[in-house]
């Protein structure tokens, strides 16, 4: 917690970085997520605020949020009323405002050590930072089942003739230039677990390059994906995504404005 001056010096600034965190039936992982999420974020050197997007859970999600004490960094709760994590991500990055944005899973399985170099190359002009398995020194702990890893394997080589050159498209740990995003979040259309996908296709494909920094992850348990339930509906999605990016790659996708918005003193 920060001495009270530097907490007023901190909110009477504007929020320089807000980050979303999809959260669906999450009562047992999201305390300890937004919990690690605020102490990390109340450590950096400008303001911050986070934003859960829920999906109308069963669970006590919502009031988790509601009645989260509030502190140096604000967390506030939207109803997402269309099901899926890339719903909730779209309508999250649309209620953002901040110079840049971010989003992270409950779980919070992505090490927020990563943040800060993330933050770091935002700030010196990179538009997308996106945490990466993938890379040479990441550090991963998975313990996903044999099924999944198969159907990760699949997944990773149909994401890549749709993301050329990005190693690991479905980490939940992606940070943008916030007019970059709002403007990619408001053509999203996949509203399942492959959104990352079009997100990232949609970005490249107006000029932008997606920075893979290495992340440490571990797996935690409790999660909403299931490849019997899901395998299906994701690899429609990127179907559904190649055919839409295809229909719409006669010059429809550029930027309303230039990618240079830091303008932060
Ligand atoms: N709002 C919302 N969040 C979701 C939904 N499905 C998954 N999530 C969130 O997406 C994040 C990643 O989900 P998780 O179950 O950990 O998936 P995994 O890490 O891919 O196994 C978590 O924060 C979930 O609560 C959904 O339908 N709605
Ligand atoms: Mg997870």
């Amino acid at each position: 917690m920060l001495p009270s001056r530097q907490r007023d010096e901190r909110t009477s600034r504007p929020t320089l970085l807000e980050i979303v965190v999809p959260a669906h039936n999450e009562e047992r992982r999201l305390p300890g997520g937004l919990l690690q999420l605020c102490a990390k974020l109340a450590c950096l050197p400008f303001p911050t605020a986070v934003i859960v997007v829920d999906n109308s859970s069963t669970d006590r999600t919502a009031e988790i949020v509601r009645t989260w004490p509030q502190g140096p960094v604000p967390v506030r709760l939207i109803e997402c009323p269309t099901p899926g994590k890339g719903a909730a991500v779209r309508a999250g990055l649309l209620e953002t405002t901040a110079p840049f944005v971010g989003f992270c899973d409950a779980d919070m399985a992505t090490d927020l050590c990563a943040v800060e170099p993330a933050c770091g190359l935002l700030l010196s002009g990179e538009s997308i930072v996106i945490g990466s398995r993938a890379h040479p020194q990441a550090d991963v702990e998975n313990r996903h089942s044999k099924v999944r890893e198969l159907g990760a394997f699949g997944f990773r080589a149909l994401a890549r003739v749709l993301v050329p050159g990005v190693s690991d498209t479905q980490c939940g740990f992606k940070f943008f230039d916030g007019g970059l995003a709002r403007e990619m979040a408001a053509r999203l259309r996949t509203d399942g677990f492959a959104f990352d996908v079009e997100l990232l296709a949609r970005c490249v494909a107006a000029g932008a390059s997606v920075l893979e920094i290495p992340v440490t992850w571990h797996d935690v348990p409790g999660s909403r994906f299931s490849p019997a339930r899901h395998s299906l509906s994701i690899l429609l999605e990127l179907v559904r995504i190649w055919l839409r990016l295809r229909a719409e790659s006669s010059g429809a996708l550029k930027l309303k404005q230039p990618l240079d918005p830091v303008g932060y003193p």
